[in-house]
């Protein structure tokens, strides 16, 4: 018999993303603990992993080579720990929503590794790459390497925490090979990959010197996921022109001989011994009889299928926020007596722009700077009643093009701050540090606009938050067009950030639009956001994972007959 699909919507989720949903903190005694952290895969994930009891594996944050680490009497975690102070065996913890316990699976990275993996082919090489070469992607053997080696620790680390028939959801740019390898390791599990940021188009993606290892990395997958319809589109192309396999609707047909002959693992000991397991763990495992984990199997298993081609289907899910969470924070009489006061300490000012990003090359701050600063230099706002609030969270601080900018967008504040302040009135008011998520919600709250004017964006988040938060359905959100949420936040306004004179209108507009424009159009992006929420993302995904791998167990062979 074949495995039943449906196995899987019970079964623990293994989540595998580069970070850990939990951050080591040092409380008052300086004892080492963990906390949740606030982002919105976690937000997203995190109750699913909780729900099914499953298991989330990540690199902690710190390199387990690293001196500063907390040392002995660590809170929590128990068994060994490395030079960091970081457990290296999986450990539970207890759920934030309820309590459940799920399993926290670290994987270390050494100093060295998070050079070249993380800062180095993952945001010097891929980042730059899949948003369009806005800064010059490098290109290192050693980096790509590292990236290999890195992945397959992470692969291996999955291999063990799947149970039978598992799904598996992996995360993102830094682990575009966990795919095939985990397909190898455990033929048995469903697969998904979800890609936070955008795929470049096929001229753009060809320059990366191995640009058919990652396609057939993802490809191991049983559904790939994107934000954008069209960064699905350029995957499809990327397929059909460096691989020159059939793409058909949401499914690439993926040759078995092809998955036998460029195997990861040639080597038999690496894969995971199932003796151990249930009953039900091994059969699963023998079901899964297209793809067995050595060669003469797979082309036999080819040559009995007749088609031998393993469907790896693939598709938009543009991502969201926790809608209920920010309405609730945009409610809360604490937050908007703090929003009220910001308002306040910024000289009650008749119009408030705010900017909320990472200090990152791809969103452009430097032209919504650039824009603002011809604004007041042609009086067409003046500091007297307008001020910026611009929020540069740090990011990838150790990546130089990341230094570069930052200098670059502080010539840029200091010289508008320069021209137009006066005393006791700033035209920008900048900071460059992390807020908690409550200070950022009184910042939504106290701004009349949002200004996103990313160069590329896989979707950008802030957008929908800034919604969400807009309770007095007031605000005004400005948005970029290569923002995967210009496809869905239709009623913003929507600019090519590229051209300064339209962020300009743009601007202008917002600042005079009448308060029936304003609340027509917000009361449209909040249903949209509210009927859209980031669980609705994760469901839809995982709905679609459970028939995409039930496919490949059965009616795939059915079809091609
Ligand atoms: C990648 C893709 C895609 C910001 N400042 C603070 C803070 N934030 C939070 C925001 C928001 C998140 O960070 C930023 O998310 P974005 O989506 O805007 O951008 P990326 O970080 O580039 O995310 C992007 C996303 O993945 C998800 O798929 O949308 O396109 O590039 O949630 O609220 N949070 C706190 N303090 C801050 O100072 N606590």
């Amino acid at each position: 018999g074949s495995a039943d699909p449906d196995d899987g919507a019970s079964c623990p989720l293994v989540v595998v993303s580069n970070r850990l949903p939990v951050e080591r903190v040092r409380d008052q005694d300086g004892r080492w603990h963990w906390r949740a952290s606030s982002g919105g895969l976690v937000t997203a994930l995190e109750p699913v992993v909780e729900r099914t009891g499953g298991v989330w594996i990540g690199w902690p944050g710190t390199a387990s080579d690293s001196e500063r680490g907390p040392g002995p009497g660590s809170g929590s975690g128990g068994g060994d720990e490395d030079g960091a102070g970081i457990p290296t065996e999986p450990f539970e913890v207890a759920g934030p929503s309820t309590g459940r316990p799920f399993t926290i699976a670290p994987v270390p990275l050494t100093a060295e590794e998070v050079e070249r993996y993380y800062e180095g082919f993952s945001n010097g090489t891929l980042w730059p790459l899949y948003h369009d070469v806005i800064a010059q992607p490098e290109y290192h053997r050693i980096w790509w390497d590292a990236y290999k080696e890195v992945n397959h620790r992470f692969a291996q680390a999955a291999a063990e925490a799947a149970r039978p028939g598992s799904r598996v959801w992996i995360q993102d740019y830094q682990l575009q090979l966990v795919p095939r390898m985990l397909r190898e390791l455990r033929p048995d599990v469903s697969i998904g990959f979800f890609n936070h940021i955008p795929f470049p188009a096929p001229g753009i993606y060809a320059q990366l010197p191995w640009r058919q290892q990652i396609l057939r990395g993802l490809l191991g997958a049983d559904l790939v996921g994107f934000q954008r319809a069209g960064d699905a589109r350029n995957f499809a192309q990327a397929v059909r022109q460096l691989l020159g396999w059939t793409v058909h609707r949401g499914v690439v047909e993926v040759p078995l001989d092809d998955e036998a002959r460029t195997g990861w693992a040639a080597r038999r000991d690496t894969t995971v011994d199932l003796a151990g397991q249930s009953d039900a763990g091994r059969s699963a495992a023998l079901v899964a009889e297209e793809m067995p984990p050595t060669r003469s199997e797979r082309e036999e298993a080819g040559r009995e299928a007749g088609s031998g081609r393993r469907p790896s289907h693939f598709g938009a899910f543009p991502i969201s926020v926790d809608f209920a969470s920010w309405d609730a924070l945009g409610n809360d009489p604490e937050v908007r007596a703090r929003a009220s006061q910001i308002r306040h300490e910024l000289g009650s000012p008749r119009t408030v722009l705010l900017g909320v990003d990472r200090l990152d090359y791809t969103k452009g701050i430097s032209h919504r700077l650039k824009a603002y600063g011809e604004l007041l230099d042609e009086h067409r706002l003046d500091v007297g009643d307008t001020i910026l609030v611009e929020m540069a969270i740090p990011t990838r601080e150790g990546v130089s093009a990341y230094q570069d900018l930052r200098e670059e967008v502080e010539v840029a504040v200091s010289r508008i701050n320069g021209d137009h302040s006066t005393v006791g009135r700033s035209a920008v008011q900048y900071m460059h540090r992390n807020l908690p998520r409550r200070e950022v919600a009184a910042l939504y709250e106290a701004a009349d606009v949002l200004l996103v004017t990313s160069l590329r964006d896989g979707m950008n988040l802030v957008a929908k938050e800034y919604i969400a938060a807009s309770v007095d359905i007031d605000g005004v959100l400005i948005l970029s067009e290569f923002t995967g949420a210009a496809d869905e936040l239709r009623q913003a306004l929507i600019v090519n950030p590229h051209d300064v004179d339209a962020i300009k209108e743009a601007i202008v507009r917002a600042t005079r639009m009448s308060p029936r424009e304003r609340a027509r159009r917000m009361r449209q992006l909040r249903r949209t956001v509210r009927t859209h929420d980031v669980e609705a993302w994760s469901a839809g995904f995982l709905a679609e994972l459970d028939r995409a791998s039930a496919s490949r167990m059965g009616p795939w062979r059915r079809r091609e007959a």
